[in-house]
């Protein structure tokens, strides 16, 4: 074997052996990922999910090439208005489940690059710290739904989807103080 054979042997067998790694480290399952359509200039939308773990993991971040800001959020109704804040971590428990679904728990896709369409696929990248401490990150694919059809919850509870201006703004506004608060 010459140089540059053995050099390629040992770099396979590091890529095999790191990428074995990955894959065994992430306790975290995600099932039906999505994400619901925008209509044309709609700056944010939001991404659903189930996630589950056997031994628990923390989500601690996301990202996503299809959004300048991602940030999981939680949303529930205060005094009789629905909320929603960011949340730092989100705590899959052992053996749990955690919903992920419009009016409650969601990823935030803000500052959106273009438009999402049915059909179109959009990749979103979860950073979970394991029980372990080891912090890895799971690429999740999740597939752009119409914001009217399939949806599981009606849609005036969902302010990602069909709000008028007013609620918006008020999104918007809210968001504005998020990223203040956070010092961005
Ligand atoms: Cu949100």
């Amino acid at each position: 074997m010459n140089t540059t054979q053995c050099l390629r042997t040992l770099l396979a067998a590091v890529f095999s052996l790191t990428t074995m790694a990955a894959l065994a480290a992430a306790d975290l399952e995600v099932k039906t990922p999505w994400v619901r359509s925008t209509v044309p200039g709609q700056p944010a939308t939001g991404a659903f999910m189930e996630l589950s773990s056997k031994n628990g993991v923390t989500v601690v971040g996301a990202s996503s090439a299809a959004a300048g800001v991602t940030e999981v959020h939680e949303m529930k109704q205060e005094n009789g208005i629905m909320k929603m804040r960011a949340l730092r971590v989100l705590e899959v428990p052992a053996g749990g489940t955690v919903q992920l679904a419009p009016g409650s728990y969601h990823v935030m896709l803000m500052d959106l690059k273009k438009d999402l369409k049915p059909g179109d696929t959009v990749p979103i990248l979860l950073k979970v710290k394991g029980k372990d401490g080891k912090k890895q990150t799971v690429t999740v694919k999740a597939e752009v739904r119409d914001m009217t059809a399939g949806n599981p919850a009606p849609a005036a509870t969902d302010p990602h989807g069909q709000m008028h201006d007013a609620m918006k703004q008020r999104m918007e506004d809210m968001h504005k103080e998020h990223m203040q608060g956070m010092g961005k």
